[in-house]
């Protein structure tokens, strides 16, 4: 075999003289100059209309373009196509995401500045882009990380600040080392840095946050919305990082302090079995309590411990129970019994209320505890009275051992009982926005000695980021060292203050970026609210599962905060989503640190841009992690070359004129098989494709679809006769300019070329095809008749019938009639595809 560029070649040659070969480095760029002067990705729109939008997550300038890019911003494109050609004004923009750290990590590894590096790999990608044939409405174009951009952030920040909604507090954070940097508890995996693998520290730092946890219950109620138009799992993973809980809150008191100590359960019912009390390492009381215990030392080196550990190890329930004895007891309040204090990491100090009633009997973690330290189990709740279930039992239903009253009424009376309050608690935290970082966008505000925390007014926007000489972080952001920049006047009192050093969290930028899309040019607001209402929500957004809970959690967020300020009309941000799986490599997800990537250039050039775009549709269900493989590629080019000759073959046929055709009709056709045959196959790709490419979004099968009816008409037209009907003849111009019509989303600069060669002009501006149900009857299918199991006779009926319809058409057969004589119905057996079996008795 040779490989499949020379057999490429091969055929290009052998097919020379009798029509033009198939040359993609000459044709796409030509197509590419006729859309660009065409303006076919403009997104004008006419007033009172309503326009489509169709977004794809922006990427980083971090390198090329990788395939990961290539098949998410196919897949927009494709969609993009097909709803601009079924008569939607449709947005389809672009733009870079480009602070953040691995252009900084970039600058610092090779001496040069973030600026630079990132307008450098925004000039490559820009390369990458320009090969591919998108249809990218670049009049919109936004790099969050220049001014027209990030001075829009930094306002929507001040419209947050207003509204209390930006804050700073003491806390401590996860810290990296080696990065010199605070890191969201997200980028800790397994207690290391996500980014560069270190070991992750516990650090106090004053931070600044967005309150998105007063938006907690709006983003779980407004869930309901997306219901059906985002992945389930995606909505579950939203739903489980918010993790609305209720309880109850109850107080325990504490002699030696006498202060009432507070926890939040999620059982009450089961306070009687509570055996032994536990605080958070962190909690406030710790330290008093413990003191003149002679347990002090003990007690704070546990808590030294603790602290280093990231709290998804903490609430890892396989770990090993770590604990240690305060000295004290604490009262339980349903009983007056005196219950031991003990420290765990375990219990988390920024969950509930700090501190947890421990119930060993109904509790998994408790449970191990108790045993780790010999600690009281004792049953508060059965699942039937006088039945000594299992312990750990933990299933929240039974009755209460003491007085066996069902749970839930039980919870209800201890609650009442103790002075408790039933509460809601929420996993979410807030949102830790500020960054010790240089290269992202700088929080505009100053700090003054006497008024403290000034907002700058609107009209000193933008902030620009300082030049500095060092971006390397050392503990405080390098912007400090930008003493001229640092220093300024209080906007309040005009006294010398000091602007505030940190710059925002990337995902800070990228929480409203589809709304400046809308309005791009806007000189005087972020957007402008009538015009982001015509557009929004995006009606497809399409990106990796990876951003399933941040990104799209934040920008839901953003979302509700600028309804709220009456800024847009709209409560969600993203009416759809399809989250897409990833190419993996040899078995690994394809990433520059393993070394697998395949760059997009080296394959356009060698196949063509259509090909490629076509084959990474191609590899699989695109919500599939799919494996990229090198031969695959060719095949898909063989399929383009295959379209080519077939086309240009039907083009030379004579008999059926030189120009676009209407479908012949089933009439006409009614007496030629062979041409309705043909036609028959271009109406099912029609509904074939439209539906995958609609409401299914396969594009793998609906390529298939493609190259399954351009086999039938290659077919057909090898096996033509010499003397074949004018009829025949149209049917494959038919066929040739459906196929032609419908590839034009994925291969669009073939689909132009041969477009021209059948005598049209822009298949880009053509009506979506629409197919005639006449061609599409449905097969038949013959089934056995049996009455009791004996064979009475043969059924013909369409292969989609019911089975009351194939019953009817088994009784209305002659002979299963005289069988069915003087007999009543019992049951009927039907074998789909089979038979049907009537079980009858005399009547
Ligand atoms: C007593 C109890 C008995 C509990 C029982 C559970 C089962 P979710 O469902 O995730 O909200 N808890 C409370 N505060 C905590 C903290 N800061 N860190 C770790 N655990 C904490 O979990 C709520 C339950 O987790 C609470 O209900 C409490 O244990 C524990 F049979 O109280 B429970
Ligand atoms: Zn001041």
């Amino acid at each position: 075999m040779t490989s499949d560029a020379t057999t490429t070649e091969a055929t290009a040659h052998a097919d020379e003289g009798r029509f033009p070969a198939y040359e993609p480095a000459v044709l796409e760029p030509r197509w590419r100059g006729a859309w660009e002067r065409a303006h076919v990705a403009s997104s004008e729109l006419p007033p009172a209309q309503d326009g489509t939008y169709v977004l794809e997550m922006l990427p980083y300038p971090s390198g090329r373009l990788h395939m990961g890019h290539v098949k998410n911003y196919t897949m927009g494109d494709v969609i993009t196509h097909h709803r601009r050609r079924s008569g939607e004004v449709v947005l389809h923009p672009m733009g870079y995401d480009s602070f953040g750290l691995p252009a900084e990590n970039a600058a610092i590894k090779t001496g040069g500045d973030p600026l630079t590096v990132t307008e450098t790999n925004i000039r490559g990608i820009e390369e990458d882009f320009d090969h591919l044939g998108w249809s990218i409405d670049w009049t919109r174009k936004l790099a969050t990380h220049r001014p027209d951009y990030y001075r829009w952030t930094q306002w929507l920040f001040l419209r947050f600040f207003e509204q209390g909604l930006a804050y700073r507090k003491d806390a401590p954070v996860n810290w990296c080392p080696t990065d010199q940097t605070v890191l969201a508890n997200e980028q800790v995996v397994d207690g290391l840095c996500e980014r560069c693998g270190s070991v992750v520290e516990k650090r106090a730092l004053n931070q600044w946050y967005f309150r998105i946890t007063d938006y907690a219950q709006q983003l779980l109620d407004d869930m309901e919305e997306l219901e059906g138009q985002w992945p389930e799992r995606v909505l579950t993973m939203q739903r489980n990082w918010i993790g609305r809980s209720e309880g109850a809150t109850i107080g325990f008191h504490q002699r030696d302090l006498d202060a009432t100590i507070e926890v939040f359960t999620t059982r009450p019912d089961t306070l009687h079995g509570a055996t032994f009390f536990v605080l958070a390492p962190e909690h406030p009381l710790v330290g008093p309590l413990t003191r003149g215990t002679g347990n002090e030392q003990a007690v704070a080196d546990y808590c030294d411990a603790a602290a280093k550990l990231s709290s998804i190890d903490r609430s890892n329930a396989e770990r090993e129970k770590t604990g240690v004895f305060t000295g004290r007891t604490i009262t339980n309040p349903a009983n007056g019994e005196e219950i031991p204090v003990w420290v765990a990491d375990y219990v988390l100090p920024d969950y509930g209320a700090g501190a947890l009633m421990a119930v060993p009997a109904h509790d998994e973690r408790d449970f191990a505890f108790a045993q780790a330290f010999d600690l009281p189990v004792r049953r508060s709740v059965q699942s039937v009275p006088g039945v000594e279930d299992e312990l750990p039992y933990t299933a929240k239903d039974g009755v209460l051992v003491e007085g066996g009253h069902p749970i839930a009424e039980g919870a209800r009376t201890i609650v009442e009982q103790v002075g408790g309050e039933f509460t809601v608690n929420y996993r979410l935290r807030d949102w830790l926005i500020s960054r010790q970082r240089y290269w992202g966008c700088p929080i505009p505000v100053v700090h003054c000695d006497d008024c403290g925390v000034v907002p700058l007014p609107d009209d000193a926007l933008p902030v620009l980021l300082p030049e500095v000489h060092d971006y390397q972080p050392k503990g405080q952001s390098p912007l400090a060292a930008a003493e001229d920049w640092v220093k300024v006047r209080c906007p309040q009192c005009s006294s010398w203050a000091r602007r505030e050093t940190d710059t925002m969290d990337t995902f800070v930028d990228s929480s409203w970026y589809f709304l400046r899309y809308c309005d791009p040019q806007n000189g005087h607001a972020p957007f402008d609210r009538e015009v982001v209402d015509r557009w929004m929500p995006v009606d497809q957004y399409i990106g990796g599962v990876e951003h399933a809970v941040l990104h799209l959690l934040y920008a839901r967020f953003f979302t509700k905060v600028l309804h709220d300020l009456d800024m847009v009309g709209f409560r969600e941000p993203f009416a759809n989503l399809f989250t897409q799986g990833m190419i993996y490599k040899d078995g690994a997800k394809m990433s520059k640190s393993k070394g697998n990537i395949v760059e997009p250039l080296p394959l356009v050039e060698r196949y063509g841009a259509d090909t490629l775009r076509t084959y990474v549709l191609f590899l699989g269900p695109p919500d599939q992690d799919a494996e990229w493989q090198d031969t695959g590629i060719g095949g898909t080019r063989r399929f383009l070359d295959r379209l080519w000759r077939y086309v240009h073959g039907v083009a030379a046929l004579d008999g059926a004129g030189q120009t676009i055709i209407a479908s012949p009709t089933v009439d006409e056709l009614a007496d030629d098989p062979n041409a309705r045959a043909l036609v028959a196959a271009a109406h099912a790709a029609i509904r074939r494709v439209s539906d995958d490419i609609g409401p299914r979004m396969q594009f793998n099968t609906a390529i298939a679809a493609l190259m399954e009816a351009t086999n039938t008409g290659t077919k057909a037209l090898g096996e033509r006769a010499e003397d074949a009907t004018e009829l025949v003849d149209r049917a494959h111009r038919f066929l040739a300019q459906t196929i032609t019509s419908l590839v034009q989303p994925f291969a669009p600069h073939i689909a132009s070329e041969l477009w021209t060669v059948l005598g049209g002009e822009a298949v880009w501006s053509e009506p979506w095809p629409e197919f005639d149900e006449a061609f599409l009857v449905q097969d038949t299918v013959t089934l056995a008749v049996q009455v009791n199991g004996k064979l009475r006779g043969q059924i013909e009926v369409s292969a989609d019938a019911d089975e009351a319809e194939i019953v009817a058409a088994a009784r209305a057969d002659e002979k299963v009639a005289a069988a069915l004589e003087g007999m009543q119905p019992v049951k009927q057996i039907v074998v789909p595809g089979r038979l049907v079996n009537l079980v009858v008795r005399p009547g």
